[in-house]
């Protein structure tokens, strides 16, 4: 058992707040680290020590892996949260921060290693009963070699970048004449985003949803695994909503999905939370796509579901602890649903949407979940992730959560800046998504600021109407007054 009497959280925002609460619940210390723009931030308010990092871009403030590890030293931290981002996933910081004699609430490095490479990963999970996209597993330059396999696997082909991540460095390719040209452009984007030229080949699924497993292991070698997270609903690789259990998955098939993403977990001796991401085509097929070894955004869907606060988890599991559940214990209660709230106008191309929170009120309710990192008053700094909350709905089932999440859009008063809530209103009320039917297209095939400024105006004049429903409804009230009083003018007349 490591000792684990303070904590620092090496992140801000609503992340940094949420896993200080948990740290806090456990009845352990809490330090915050903050950037010259995040002075004043909630999360530094609420932990029980603040350091400053540094002037605002992350590079001088929350990337300093060094510098936070000099921190820890100086003020006698046991372990350091890295929440999502900045340095969560980076494997060398993790292995500087053990080597420093500090607990990482996170991964062993060598998982992270294994997991930040997909080529890596493929090789780790290919003596493993999981289903993979057909295509190659190695690094591929010769375009010879790349012709006969996309011919085996057949067109269109996807070419991916090993080092890659959130879509940078794909390429689809149609057709065998386009291959060469496309695999160049392929290769040299790949060495200049990411220093690794590695590419490789699968077939290109062409309307996928995004459906990933949340897992949990130990490091006596129990994992187990808190079900799905459906995610399709993104614009250009930004998860805007997510939900839990997915509209499609049978108990069958989420068994199936839930045993191979333990198994991934397994292959890489993977240690505390974290995410296999699996592609699933319009037949139901699925297949691994990569593991994600952090604490990830969408995490409260999972924690409503389940009713696991998932820091403590990732807490009780760095310090030595045995996984208190086994499978078995585990039920899905209830649908939960997310909306990432960000700071950008969706009808203007999602363009931030820079400035100070005017007005800023929070839904409030049974089943409501705000996770958020800003207060009335604050400016949204633009040096760092344009999202300013997370608003997550619980019910007893996807009717019950949507009604909810439609409820608490309606409730959410944000001015000062243009936000996703609007366009959270049009996904939650669109044929598609209260079907069930839609994939990662989805944004792309149905949405249109048009669209949402048409439905605007509907809920505008469905509000003005109502409100004179209310006028006339109010007049109505005075009316049996003049009724009993003229009645009373005949009675006296009789
Ligand atoms: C794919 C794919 C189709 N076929 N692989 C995008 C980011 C990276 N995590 C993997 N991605 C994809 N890989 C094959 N073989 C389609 C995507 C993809 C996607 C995946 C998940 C969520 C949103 C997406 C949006 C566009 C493309």
């Amino acid at each position: 058992m490591h000792a684990m009497k303070k904590i620092l959280v090496a992140n801000r925002g609503e992340i940094a707040l949420r896993i200080m609460r948990t740290i806090r619940k456990m009845g352990i210390r809490s330090v915050a680290v903050y950037s010259e723009a995040d002075r004043r931030s909630p999360h530094v308010l609420y932990a029980d020590e603040a350091v400053c990092l540094g002037p605002a871009p992350s590079a001088q403030s929350y990337l300093d892996g060094d510098k936070i590890i000099a921190f820890c030293k100086e003020l006698g931290v046991d372990g350091i949260h890295p929440g999502y981002g900045f340095l969560s996933e980076n494997a060398d910081f993790a292995q500087k921060v053990k080597d420093a004699g500090i607990t990482f609430i996170g991964p062993g490095p060598d998982a992270m290693r294994i997991m930040g490479s997909k080529l890596a990963a493929k090789e780790c999970v290919k003596h493993y009963d999981i289903p993979m996209v057909p295509g190659i597993d190695e690094a591929i330059e010769d375009v010879q070699l790349a012709k006969q396999i996309a011919g085996k696997v057949g067109y269109p082909i996807l070419i991916k970048a090993s080092a890659g991540g959130g879509g940078k460095g794909m390429r689809i390719v149609e057709k065998e004449a386009d291959l060469s040209e496309q695999m160049e452009r392929a290769i040299s984007e790949a060495k200049a985003a990411f220093g690794d030229g590695s590419v490789f080949i699968e077939k290109y699924v062409s309307s996928p949803r995004h459906v990933e497993i949340q897992v949990l292991a130990d490091h006596f070698g129990n994992a187990i695994h808190l079900f799905e997270r459906e995610c399709s609903i993104q614009r250009r690789h930004q998860k805007v909503v997510e939900e839990s259990p997915s509209a499609i998955l049978t108990p069958e098939l989420r068994k199936r999905m839930g045993e191979a993403a333990v198994m991934v977990a397994k292959s890489c001796n993977y240690t505390s939370t974290g995410t296999v991401e699996f592609l699933m085509d319009d037949k139901l097929n699925f297949y691994f796509l990569e593991m994600n070894t952090r604490l990830q955004v969408e995490h409260p869907v999972t924690e409503m579901i389940t009713g696991i606060d998932l820091v403590e988890e990732q807490i009780r599991i760095a310090r030595g602890e045995k996984l208190r559940y086994t499978q078995d214990d585990l039920r899905i209660n209830g649908h939960a649903i997310e909306l990432r709230v960000y700071a950008e106008d969706p009808l203007n191309n999602f363009l931030p949407s820079v400035g100070t929170l005017e007005r800023y009120v929070k839904p409030e309710g049974e089943g409501v979940r705000v996770d958020d990192g800003y207060e009335q008053g604050m400016t949204i700094p633009i040096y760092y992730d344009p999202m300013i909350a997370k608003l997550a709905v619980h019910g007893m089932n996807r009717t019950d959560a949507l009604q909810k999440m439609l409820q608490a859009i309606r409730d959410y008063q944000i001015e000062g800046v243009a936000t996703t809530l609007p366009f959270g209103t049009f996904v939650f009320e669109h044929e598609a998504f209260i079907s069930g039917h839609f994939d990662t297209h989805f944004v792309k095939n149905f949405y249109t600021p048009e669209l949402l400024k048409e439905q605007q105006k509907a809920l505008a004049s469905l509000a003005a109407m109502a409100a004179l429903k209310f006028l006339l409804d109010d007049r109505q009230v005075l009316r049996p007054v003049d009724i009993r009083s003229t009645s009373w003018k005949r009675r006296l007349a009789h």
